[in-house]
């Protein structure tokens, strides 16, 4: 789908549920923030990182660093997610930063370009968890037609090469899609490389 790699259910189940295990302990040291867009707005999705950097974005801007607001350490990525990354991004440097994007019923994210990073040339890799979720892809420059796809809990997306720079983003939540979230939601995380 335009240059994105689509592994269809990569996780079973089992390994789902070990990754949500993991993801509790990250999420347990650097919780879950609402970032506000630079002209103040709160964002719809809740957020926290894993790794060297973390992105947040707030009234300065968008970025990454090298601490969660409240001052501590981001956790360390978990080796179950770090083996995803081994497994498909095919890249020649280990992710910085696990971004962890949690979706509840309402929450969308509008289309955009993730380009906060250094290296184009490398690779993102993204694991969607829980909820099924309408995800939609467009060009680089803005406007222009787009495709949609819906991403399943356990589904994989590398985007590599022209893909990289490609505007995206999640129309809507389809709650009570999984049952792999005891309260419903869903959990996405992007794997990047930072400097
Ligand atoms: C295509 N997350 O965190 S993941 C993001 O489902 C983000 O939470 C969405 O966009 C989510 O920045 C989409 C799929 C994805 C991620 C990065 C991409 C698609 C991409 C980068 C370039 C092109
Ligand atoms: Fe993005």
């Amino acid at each position: 789908m335009r240059g994105v790699a689509v592994w269809s259910e990569f996780l079973e189940r089992a390994a789902q549920e070990a990754m949500v295990a993991d993801l509790r302990d990250v999420v347990r040291a650097a919780p879950l923030f609402r970032p506000v867009t630079r002209w103040g707005k709160p964002m719809r999705v809740r957020m926290t990182s894993a790794g060297r950097f973390g992105w947040v974005s707030d009234r300065s801007g968008y970025r990454y660093e090298p601490r969660h607001p409240s001052g501590v350490a981001w956790p360390p990525i978990p080796a179950s997610v770090l083996a995803v990354w081994e497994a498909v991004s095919g890249a020649d440097r280990a992710p910085e930063c696990c971004l962890v994007n949690f979706y509840d019923a309402d929450a969308k994210m509008n289309l955009h370009q993730d380009r906060d990073e250094a290296d184009f040339s490398q690779p993102v890799v993204s694991i969607s968890l829980g909820d099924e979720a309408l995800f939609r892809i467009g060009n680089a420059e803005r406007g222009g037609s787009t495709e949609s796809l819906w991403l399943r809990s356990g589904d994989v997306l590398v985007m590599g090469g022209p893909a990289r720079l490609l505007h995206h983003g999640i129309d809507r939540v389809r709650a009570g899609s999984s049952t792999l979230l005891p309260d419903g939601g869903r959990i996405n995380l992007t794997l990047r490389v930072v400097t």
